[in-house]
């Protein structure tokens, strides 16, 4: 049997109520030696908690007990609604951790059990992360999707087609020899003009923007020749001194990114070194070579260089400084000033358009990079498939594509990438 784990889940106290769940084998007699005669299955039960040890009274809580499989985890689970204080819930924790068998639950660990126990996929328990971490509406929208089984069903499908294709192989393979050939050689076309629907299926899905560019932000990279304003720039549009600012040229020499959300958008503002040809200084030296990457790896380059801006597939190019005199304008050029605010508003709305071609749309089903790369390779085998004609190289791409969507869906996640997923859990999550 396993260990039973234990753990606050409804954030830090002191707060109204912490719920404290317990969650394997010993939940129900762990809460019944706390709380005397418990509740029946799923029903709430207001009792007195006392410890064992001398019979004092812990706290009054409103007891839950969900009885297994059919649980959040998969295993036995109880609730504990408790007066949310610090001591109130130390206490409790302390004489639950007396008990044999039981222990503090590590960080997503209730959400690991419960994938372990196949109550949710890979794909889910990477939906609920995000959901954890949503702090845009957009964020939330796809992560509960996601979360709710909306990725696995699509894969469940894709997986159902597969195997039919499969299993529709190996049985001209089985009986070659005692049907006629031409009728063998139908069912192969039937098989692979199935193969390739399914592959642009699966490419349409693909085509969309991943996940964490809605997730972790729309990279907006602020480049061009020192002592252009980018600085400054960084400055008014997140409404902080994130960056210094100053008439020295070379003064900002490592990239500076900076998170911020703005009209339900994440957005990750890169401040770099301006952009000069030679430069003396070893460390500026090395920060225009990080500002090149930054610009090679950005989602959107606004460029405030007075020249041609480098190439770059979402370029927005400013005229800045434009409360100087003499400053030039030119089509194609957004004038702003961070000090008058001229063209700040019309800045951001460029940001905006260029956004919504970057980010995933909200019915859109969004993969993020680990699931895309997995779903590009069952594609590619199934493109394969179809362009194959000798049926036994057929049914080995379809093992390709079937191990691919069995990756997807995290049957074959190894520990190391379950630690990182779980990490980013919170502990009693
Ligand atoms: N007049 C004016 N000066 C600006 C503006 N933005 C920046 N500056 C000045 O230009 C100089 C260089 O600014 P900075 O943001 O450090 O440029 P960076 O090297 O591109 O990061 C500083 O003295 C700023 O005060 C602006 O919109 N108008
Ligand atoms: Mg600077």
């Amino acid at each position: 049997m396993t260990t039973t784990i234990f753990a606050v889940s409804s954030g830090r106290p002191p707060a109204a109520i912490a719920v404290l769940r317990l969650s394997g084998g010993s939940a129900i007699a762990a809460a019944g030696v706390l709380a005397g005669k418990l509740p029946p299955p799923r029903r709430a039960g207001v009792r007195d908690l006392r410890d064992p040890g001398d019979g004092r009274l812990l706290d009054r809580a409103l007891v839950l007990v969900f009885p297994g499989p059919a649980t959040a985890t998969g295993e036995d689970l109880v609730e504990l609604h408790l007066h949310g204080g610090r001591a109130v819930v130390d206490a409790v924790e302390r004489v639950l951790a007396a008990q044999p068998g039981l222990r503090a639950a590590l960080p997503g660990e209730f959400t690991r059990r419960a994938l372990a126990h196949g109550r949710i996929d890979l794909t889910e328990a990477e939906g609920l992360a995000d959901l954890l971490s949503a702090e845009t509406e957009a964020q939330r929208r796809i992560a509960i999707d996601t979360s709710g089984g909306r990725l696995r069903r699509q894969v469940a499908d894709w997986t159902a087609t597969a195997t039919r294709l499969s299993a529709t192989v190996e049985a001209v393979l089985d009986h070659g020899d005692e049907d006629d050939v031409d009728a063998g050689d139908a069912v192969i076309d039937g098989v692979r003009h199935d193969a390739a629907d399914l592959a642009r299926a699966i490419d349409t899905v693909l085509a969309a923007p991943p996940v964490e560019r809605l997730r972790d932000g729309i990279r907006v990279v602020l480049a061009g020749p020192p002592n252009a304003g980018k600085s400054t720039l960084l400055n008014t549009l997140i409404g902080r001194e994130a960056a210094i600012v100053s008439p020295i040229a070379g003064t900002t020499r490592d990239v500076i990114e900076t998170p911020v959300t703005r009209g339900g958008i994440a957005w990750l503002f890169l401040d770099t070194a301006g952009l000069r040809e030679a430069t003396d200084d070893a460390i500026e030296a090395i920060g225009i070579d990080r500002a090149a990457r930054s610009i090679a790896a950005a989602d959107i380059l606004v460029w405030l260089g007075d020249d041609t801006p480098p190439d770059h597939a979402h370029v927005i190019a400013l005229c800045p400084r434009a409360d100087l005199p003499g400053r030039p304008g030119g089509a194609g050029r957004l004038a702003v000033s961070a000090h008058s605010g001229e063209g700040i508003d019309a800045l951001w709305t460029a940001l905006a358009d260029a956004a919504r071609a970057l980010l995933p749309a909200i019915d859109d089903l969004a993969l993020n990079r680990r699931q895309a790369s997995h779903a590009a390779h069952a594609a590619a085998a199934l493109h394969r498939a179809a362009a194959q004609r000798d049926p036994l190289l057929i049914a080995e791409e379809l093992r390709y594509v079937l191990n691919g969507f069995a990756a997807l869906t995290g049957q074959q996640a190894t520990e190391a990438m379950l630690d990182a997923l779980f990490g980013r859990f919170c502990i009693g999550k």
